[in-house]
């Protein structure tokens, strides 16, 4: 993707179907000149593929339908339709996003420079919300960690605060027509959370731009952390020593912390964890349900970040 091309195809000449498998060609070519910077250049075939497996898990995507009408996004409104009904009017473009705080070199960057600047990868992730839904989405996007290196965190930060858009205009979730959240929509990762190589800032999902329901421009991928530590169309991430709240913290301390990692060990106060629906996947009784893994899956690679915490006081 070698800039950031607006939801409607204006081309008449190219179908979207060829433009998306194009486009899918381009992103596998840019998946392995990332994985030669990883310092897989000289590995094996086989091992290559290896390399990249973390990064496409190995079940059936979740339809795309699904994927952009079965929504979480408050600032469109509370039901799960409401994000693809109400978003329409939200303008993704043009877009820069503020990164400061405790950073050399402070800045506010041109998401389309940013997105010629770093090479788009395709991701496969299995994603999991806390109200033990889940689902499988191809994401594109690029490292949370490229955009952190360009700025040069000080030695002393500790964690990053991520801020969403407030614009009640095109957002009517916050024309405050219905209680419901603080705005705007916040967020905060560990920095060596935020700097993981497996947490991405996403542009586009399935090949295609980020629809707006899905957190247009540029959302957080975190696939080893409950769905709501995602947080969308994001214009600011400021470098701190303290740790940030997030906006479910704030609404409810006792149901939500800092942490959010997928942990089937640890109920909600309301509901188990232990299991979660697929959206998308019909069994005989319903949606089929699969177990919750811990870490969502991902306990290889990221385990280590937590070694010797108390994971049921640190939730
Ligand atoms: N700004 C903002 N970001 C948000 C939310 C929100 O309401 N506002 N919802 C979160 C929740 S609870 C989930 S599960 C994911 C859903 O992402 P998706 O709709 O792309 O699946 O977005 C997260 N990011
Ligand atoms: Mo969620």
């Amino acid at each position: 993707m070698p800039s950031y091309r607006p939801p409607k195809i204006a081309s008449s000449e190219i179908t979207p179907r060829q433009l998306y498998l194009r486009r899918r060609e381009f992103l596998g070519a840019a998946a392995l000149g990332a994985m030669a910077l990883y310092g897989a250049g000289k590995a094996s075939a086989a091992a290559l593929s290896a390399v990249g497996s973390k990064y496409k898990v190995d079940e059936k995507p979740t339809p795309l339908k699904d994927v952009t009408t079965y929504n979480n996004f408050y600032e469109f409104g509370l039901d799960k339709a409401d994000p693809a009904a109400n978003s329409g009017d939200f303008k993704p473009l043009p877009w820069t996003v503020k990164v400061d705080g405790m950073v050399n070199k402070p800045g506010t960057f041109d998401l389309e420079a940013l997105m010629k600047e770093f090479p788009i990868e395709e991701r496969t992730y299995r994603m999991r919300c806390v109200e033990a839904w889940s689902m499988v989405i191809p994401w594109d996007g690029f490292p949370l960690a490229s955009l952190l290196d360009k700025v040069e965190p000080l030695g002393s930060a500790k964690y990053v605060a991520f801020e969403t858009v407030v614009r009640p205009d095109e957002m009517p979730g916050q024309k405050g027509f219905f209680q419901s959240l603080d705005w705007p929509y916040v967020e905060g990762l560990r920095l060596d959370e935020a700097r993981h190589p497996l947490t991405l800032l996403a542009v586009g999902l399935y090949g295609e731009t980020l629809p707006n329901q899905n957190g247009a421009p540029i959302r957080l991928v975190v696939p080893w952390k409950y769905g709501f530590k995602g947080i969308k169309s994001i214009v600011r991430m400021t470098l701190t020593d303290q740790q940030p709240k997030n906006t479910w913290q704030v609404t409810n301390p006792q149901e939500y912390g800092f942490y959010a990692n997928v942990n089937p060990a640890v109920d909600h106060p309301r509901w188990s964890q232990a299991s979660e629906r697929r959206i998308g996947e019909s069994g005989f009784f319903g949606a089929s349900r699969h177990p919750t893994l811990p870490f969502n899956g991902y306990a290889d690679e990221v385990a280590g970040l937590y070694a010797g915490m108390d994971l049921k006081a640190n939730f």
